[in-house]
């Protein structure tokens, strides 16, 4: 059956199509205009108390009953568990997958959003300090993945997994958050495997607004 993506062309939003579509799980997308406050939407809230896109409605969720998600990681999960894919099973495996979706969730995601909102913000004494901290964490973030990439081939091990659909959403904006991927390497050869994937080439180009 159809699951319902409620969304709009973001990093977040991406994640979700881009798994989506890796899945082969059929959907259809119900673009959410944040642009013009369709976030506050009373029926989007119902499914989506933070306000935010992503959120997913499953017409056959757990014991066959419709079912919501929202938060970008916890989709993820949900997904991985719906299919059995992109999150293995033993725990030894399955940690690692854990460990860089929340790293992403709590971190790379949230530092490169802030340099996006102070790239945009008009006056250069109210942007300086802002722009500083937030890039110089989100470098710090890439240099992080980039030792990860180093000793394996994605982000959780040797496969790919939900990790990765995360994190290429934020990564897939590298050029608005002003990073070189030529001053990470190892990102950058993951970046370019992952976007050779005709699924993932999909969800990062079906029409989300
Ligand atoms: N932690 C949330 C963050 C979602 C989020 O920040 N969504 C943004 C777009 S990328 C949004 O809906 N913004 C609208 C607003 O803040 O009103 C997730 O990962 O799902």
């Amino acid at each position: 059956m159809t699951i319902e993506l409620h969304t709009w062309n973001t990093p977040n939003g991406r994640k979700i199509s881009v798994a989506l579509e890796e899945m082969g799980l059929p959907y259809k997308v119900i673009p959410v205009n944040i642009t013009k406050g369709e976030q506050m939407a009373p029926s989007f809230v119902a499914i989506s108390p933070n306000n935010k896109i992503p959120a997913i409605v499953d017409p056959d969720g757990p014991d066959g009953k419709r079912f919501s998600v929202f938060e970008s990681g916890a989709i993820l999960l949900y997904l991985g568990e719906k299919t059995g894919r992109f999150l293995p099973k033993p725990l030894i495996e399955r940690i690692p997958v854990y460990e860089w979706l929340m790293w992403q969730m709590g971190g790379f995601g949230p530092m490169p959003g802030q340099v996006h909102h102070f790239l945009q913000v008009e006056k250069a004494e109210d942007r300086r300090y802002g722009l500083e901290r937030y890039m110089k964490e989100t470098r710090r973030l890439y240099g992080v993945f980039d030792k990860r990439l180093g000793e394996a081939q994605f982000a959780a091990g040797d496969e790919v997994s939900i990790a990765d659909f995360a994190i290429l959403g934020w990564a897939w904006r590298h050029e608005r958050h002003q990073v070189d991927l030529a001053d990470f390497p190892n990102v950058k050869r993951w970046y370019e495997a992952l976007m050779a994937r005709p699924g993932t080439k999909r969800g990062l180009e079906v029409p989300l607004s």
